[in-house]
């Protein structure tokens, strides 16, 4: 195991670095980007007042929109002939949001995603199998380098084209994958139709994420691959993946690169700043980014931060798994919930696969929630009983109930055969909103 001596500092030491490194991120964003000059003058703030850590409360948040505003290239903060790299993530709406790195944000890059490979379990010298898509998406080269930077032997695949995947794994041998859990499972089901063990391959860890994922789907994944399958987070703005990363040894919250984060948990209406343990929305501010450094980013996403000392020996800030995404959560008749919730209570009933789509609709001004889950085959002894019609609409009125009792809400349930629901190379699409086209 390779324990990063930063990883295992005290919270005086870190906090000494973080308050150092957030003091010259501000000069360099309030000096180099205009943006933030306005920002910071129009609250009569310049970075000379940040004393403490604390006193980041007092800074503006930076926002979705605000990158958006900027395209593509008005919030970098060094000339553009320092600019090695460009992502952007597609967003659902309007234009890209687009993310440069100089060189020495690359090499911090690798260097953390290196570290989260190995507290995922990786090792240098071992061989990964990199199913993540190459191309403006961070995944893909995000862990590449992270990969090369550990000194592993890595395999471009990206995503896609299911059986040389599975090919490349039978005849390289990789202890380790990357993926999104949701195409990782494809895979190894697509390896099942084949008439192949997942379980037998030579893979040991798995490192999944880009999308939310229940402990359900953990140990789904981790059975049918028989390996031990760990949560890497991340999002362009910040950086990409590597922000955070599950330990191997714990499995229970994962570990933020807070040498380079710092983190805070707002509630998304008051935007107040909450107390370690209580669950809001995440912000993050860069600490040692030149390109691109970003103050108070507003992420979306649901967690809590809590810090203590962990069995895997670090001693980082760790977040809880996301929840979901703010602009996620469903209000069905009043009751709120979000889709991973509903995943945790769909994956209980063993006769369902972790394939399902969420579909809204409107009726009589209702929002209203169909539930599409496929049926897990595998789990009934005959032929004959899998096709019998009954067992399908039994199953249906299961997920109703379960989702009643557990959720608190009223949906419909469809439980449809094996392979209905499309599969995704990347992120798996959970939520189809009807309500929009309906309007
Ligand atoms: O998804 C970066 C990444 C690549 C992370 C590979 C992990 C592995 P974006 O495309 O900008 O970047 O999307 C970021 O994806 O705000 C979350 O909503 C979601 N997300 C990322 N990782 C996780 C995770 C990459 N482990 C957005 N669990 C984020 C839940 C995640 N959601």
């Amino acid at each position: 195991m390779i324990l990063h001596v930063i990883e295992t500092a005290d919270s005086r030491t870190m906090a000494e670095l973080q308050l150092e490194r957030l003091k010259e991120t501000l000069n360099h964003a309030y000096r180099n980007v205009p943006f933030y000059q306005k920002k910071f003058d129009q609250l009569m703030i310049t970075p000379d007042k940040i004393a403490s850590l604390q006193d980041i409360q007092h800074l503006p948040f930076t926002t979705k929109k605000d990158l958006r505003d900027h395209y593509p290239f008005g919030l970098f903060a060094v000339p553009r002939n320092e600019i090695v790299r460009l992502h952007a993530s597609s967003g659902t709406s309007g234009k890209p949001t687009v993310v440069a790195y100089t060189q020495k944000d690359i090499d911090m890059w690798s260097d953390i995603v290196a570290r989260s490979i190995a507290i995922g379990g990786g090792e240098t010298g071992e061989l990964l199998h990199n199913a993540y898509g190459y191309g403006l998406f961070t995944g893909g080269l995000g862990l590449h380098y992270g990969s090369e930077r550990l000194g592993m032997m890595t395999v471009p695949v990206s995503g896609g084209n299911t059986e040389r995947q599975i090919q490349l794994i039978e005849d390289f041998k990789p202890t380790v994958i990357c993926g999104t859990p949701s195409y990782i499972l494809a895979v190894a089901e697509k390896m099942e139709h084949l008439g192949k063990n997942p379980a037998e391959t030579s893979l040991r860890y798995g490192i999944f994420g880009a999308e939310p994922w229940s402990e359900e789907m953990r140990i789904t994944l981790e059975n049918k691959w028989n390996i031990k399958a760990c949560d890497i987070y991340g999002l362009s703005e910040v950086i990409g993946p590597g922000v955070a990363m599950e330990c191997h040894e714990a499995q229970d919250g994962l570990h933020i690169a807070e040498d380079h984060f710092y983190t805070e948990i707002i509630d998304p209406a008051t935007l107040q700043v909450l107390p370690e343990g209580e669950e809001g929305e995440l912000v993050f501010t860069s600490l040692t980014k030149e390109a691109l450094p970003i103050i108070r980013y507003r992420t979306g996403d649901i967690a809590s931060i809590k810090k203590q000392l962990c069995a895997c020996g670090r001693t980082t800030i760790k977040m809880s798994r996301v929840k979901g995404r703010v602009d996620d959560m469903l209000i069905i008749r009043g009751v709120n919930v979000f889709p991973s919730e509903i995943e945790h209570h769909l994956l209980s009933i063993p006769e369902l696969s972790p394939h399902y789509q969420l579909l809204l609709s409107k009726e009589n001004n209702l929002d209203c929630l169909e539930v599409v889950v496929e049926i897990n085959q595998t789990v009934f002894n005959s032929q004959d009983e899998y096709e019998n019609r009954e067992n399908f609409n039994s199953l249906s009125r299961k997920v109703e109930h379960i989702l009643k009792t557990g959720c608190y809400i009223s949906v419909r349930a469809a439980v449809v055969a094996p392979g209905t629901i499309p599969r995704s190379e990347g992120k798996a699409v959970r939520l189809i909103d009807k309500r929009k086209v309906a309007q």
